[in-house]
């Protein structure tokens, strides 16, 4: 630990600290623009500029280290006007127009603006027109919004190891593009949407896709159903105030149909049907040698997407099983209509997830129209959701509690830790341990599985069968572990895990692209413990025992990986 000093108040802090980290210690935050702390500081915004007693020099807060000693100055008349001068200088080569921005009310720069009193900007309008990019079915990029801050750029190379944005021109025609200045559809872009996460602005958005639910919702001739993601349950509070991990469940139900679905459906439960198939997927190569070891998980697009590009030579690991929400989909579209006498195609569904590479996945192959007609119609983000909420001026929070549609909405425990990093493997394992075992798992809780490590790797006694695995999250981490088993591989040696889960962004889906804006680890740890709360306070704990799921086998579908389950629960990849 050091001393230090920030404005004369004594502090101290682990050596290595920057200035700006430091700072808070003394309860200040230093402006900034470009500083996330999820990626390494790019210095470009200029804002967090402070002194050093006695020193007229101005430095930037994000890339120095606080030196023992050091007595640091973070605000005075001067570093106010450099710093009110470098939003003019921003603002003046930015469109300004915030009412129609899609970052209108929680735009960084909007808030600086309004924290420095910026009522006109003294300089020449200096606005390079760019075409907007909305090439994309999951985001959108409009140049003309960058602040050149770098942050997409950052996250998109350092925490996800994709590459698909850089910054391309010079001087006031620099601009964020894909790289190679292609469009965004024909670039690596796994869709993840973390650049949108990560942009203090609005230059990178989510496809909005809220006028088409609305005109769904008032169409006589559609039976509109809808789903809710784990990790949208314990964020969406956020937008109404609420702390992080705040379980909103029951009124997120009660909201969906008071905004007039006709059904309210649970992923949760098309997570329960998931570990059953891919529970048993594991048994079949695992236990009967019928498959290639490592199974790795596949529930989450963006590292599918991801997988099948750099790759490909890995697909025959992937479990077949499709994700939680197309699985319900296809059973709402099928087994649902089916019992309610509606035809598949006049059924409309709706998944809200936390997630933009979600709203790629639903017509990526032909198996997402297993019913006949595409088996989710739209994916709305937990951001998308949250707007719908606030504009049909429902009292969201004072609402009553209510219910799922029981047939395809009860969930266990295994199906809400889907959303947290590590969840699916865990969720996995209390349901494999008993179809190998024939016994329930005494302790279903498996710590070794939770955490915001990069990467999680563990051994797990399955009755004195030893089960290697590992757990990978933030795109960037994945490399490592499949590395380490392509090398096992090719040496003709055992891999070193049997099953591997992997999440594309950092946390899981708690932290997915589409959540509300803001998520830091602190913010990602929070919304994680709210699942884990919801699944500890479950009564029921593990997939298996679900007594819906039970019924569907039993009524529909036979058993896990019956013909029938491969036609509507099962996909293929391709190269
Ligand atoms: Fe996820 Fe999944 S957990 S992928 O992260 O498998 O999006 O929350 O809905 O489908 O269940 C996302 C979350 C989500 C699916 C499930
Ligand atoms: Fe990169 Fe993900 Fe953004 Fe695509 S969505 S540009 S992969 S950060």
């Amino acid at each position: 630990m050091i001393q230090i000093k920030v404005n004369d108040m004594a502090v101290e802090v682990p050596r290595g600290t920057t200035i700006l980290e430091a700072a808070k210690k003394a309860q200040v935050n230093i402006p900034k623009l470009c500083n996330h702390p999820d990626l390494p500081p790019t210095a470009a915004c200029g804002l967090c500029i402070v002194k050093i007693k006695n020193n007229p020099k101005m430095i930037r807060a994000c890339a120095t280290k606080a030196e023992p000693g050091m007595e640091i100055v973070t605000h005075d008349p001067e570093l106010y006007e450099v710093r009110k001068t470098v939003l003019e200088l921003i603002l003046s080569n930015h469109p300004n127009d915030c009412l129609r921005c899609p970052r209108n009310g929680n735009c960084e720069l909007q808030k600086l603006s309004e924290d420095f009193g910026i009522r006109e900007v003294p300089f020449t309008n200096m606005i390079v027109e760019h075409p907007v990019d909305d090439s994309s079915p999951a985001l959108t990029i409009n140049p003309a919004k960058c602040v050149k801050c770098g942050r997409c750029v950052e996250v998109c190379q350092v925490m996800q190891n994709v590459w698909a944005l850089e910054f391309i021109g010079r001087g006031y025609n620099m601009r964020i593009a894909p790289a190679a200045d292609v469009k965004l559809i024909d670039s690596p872009c796994v869709k993840c949407g973390q650049c949108t996460a990560h942009c203090p602005v609005g230059a990178l958005y989510e496809k909005d896709e809220t006028p088409a639910v609305w005109q769904a919702l008032q169409d006589p001739k559609k039976h509109k159903v809808v789903q809710i993601a784990p990790a949208v349950r314990v964020a969406v509070g956020e937008a109404f105030g609420l702390e992080p991990g705040t379980i909103l469940t029951k009124k997120i139900y009660s909201v969906l149909k008071r905004l007039g679905f006709d059904a309210v459906f649970d992923t949760n439960f098309g997570a329960d049907m998931t570990i059953m198939e891919e529970a048993s997927e594991f048994v079949e190569r695992f236990v009967h040698k019928k498959g290639p070891i490592p199974l790795i998980t596949t529930c989450c697009p963006a590292w599918v997407d991801y997988l099948e590009k750099y790759y490909p030579d890995m697909i025959p690991h992937f479990s077949t099983a499709k994700s939680p929400h197309e699985m319900v989909g296809a059973l709402t579209k099928t087994y649902y209509a089916e019992k309610k006498g509606l035809k598949a195609c006049d059924v409309y569904g709706v998944s809200i997830m936390p997630c933009t590479a979600k709203k790629y996945e639903i017509s990526r192959s032909e198996e997402m129209k297993a019913s006949g007609c595409q088996d989710i119609d739209v994916v709305l983000t937990t951001r998308e959701f949250t707007r719908m909420i606030k504009s049909s001026g429902i009292d969201f929070l004072n609402l009553p509690d209510s219910d799922p549609d029981h047939i395809l909405g009860d969930y266990t425990g295994a199906g809400v830790i889907f959303g947290a990093t590590g969840g699916v493997m865990e969720a996995a394992l209390r349901t494999a341990y008993y179809f190998i075992t024939g016994k329930e798992l005494g302790k279903v809780d498996l710590e070794e599985t939770r955490g915001l490590e990069g990467i999680k790797k563990a051994t797990i006694d399955i009755q004195g069968t030893k089960v290697n695995i590992a757990v990978a999250h933030g795109l960037a981490n994945v490399q490592y572990v499949l590395e380490e088993v392509k090398s096992a591989l090719a040496a003709g040696k055992e891999p070193p895990y049997h099953f591997i889960e992997v999440m594309a962004c950092r946390g899981g889906c708690v932290g997915g692209g589409g959540q509300p804006y803001g998520a830091t680890d602190e913010i990602r740890a929070k919304r994680a413990r709210g699942i884990y709360q919801d699944d500890k306070q479950s009564e029921i704990r593990c997939s298996h025992q679900n007594p819906m799921v039970q019924q569907l086998y039993k009524e529909y579908l036979g058993k896990p990986l019956s013909k029938k389950s491969h036609e509507l629960l099962h996909t293929h990849y391709h190269e």
